[in-house]
């Protein structure tokens, strides 16, 4: 065997290992950003819809920006009335796509206080540039 073939191979098997590490040690990442915690601090169901957002409370108040207490686990529960968007808070490195028919649960915990943009990420018609509103993280 010539040193370019010797090369070539041992090229593809480092790579193929390679990928197969770095998806191995992403599975415990994973895993914690799906699994919802037992027992959340606050549940928010979100509701996309062209365009704008809606968050309904669990003592049934709606606001149309999503206000929650820092170091809090917060459950949200996403879906949309007409197309596909997408949750994203740029600064936390949360984006998450909102599906109509779905209810797709998902849970984040903020822990800094301050005001973080809501955008939405998936191209949605018209007005998809001003569907955002704030992410209001309280200490
Ligand atoms: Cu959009």
């Amino acid at each position: 065997m010539d040193v370019a073939k010797t090369l070539e191979i041992s090229t593809i098997v480092g790579a193929t290992a390679l990928l197969f590490y770095i998806g191995f040690i992403s599975l415990p990442v994973l895993y914690a950003f799906q699994t919802i915690p037992d027992d959340p601090d606050m549940v928010v169901e979100v509701i996309a819809r062209q365009w704008a957002w809606e968050f309904r409370y669990s003592d049934g108040s709606v606001s149309d920006r999503l206000t929650v207490k820092a170091g809090d686990v917060v459950k949200l529960e996403l879906t949309s009335e007409d197309v596909i968007h997408s949750f994203f808070v740029k600064d936390l490195f949360f984006k998450v796509d909102v599906i109509p028919g779905k209810v797709v649960e998902i849970w984040m915990q903020p822990d800094v206080p301050g005001e973080y943009w809501i955008q939405c990420a998936e191209f949605c018609g018209k007005f998809h540039g001003s569907m955002r509103t704030r992410l209001v993280v309280e200490e």
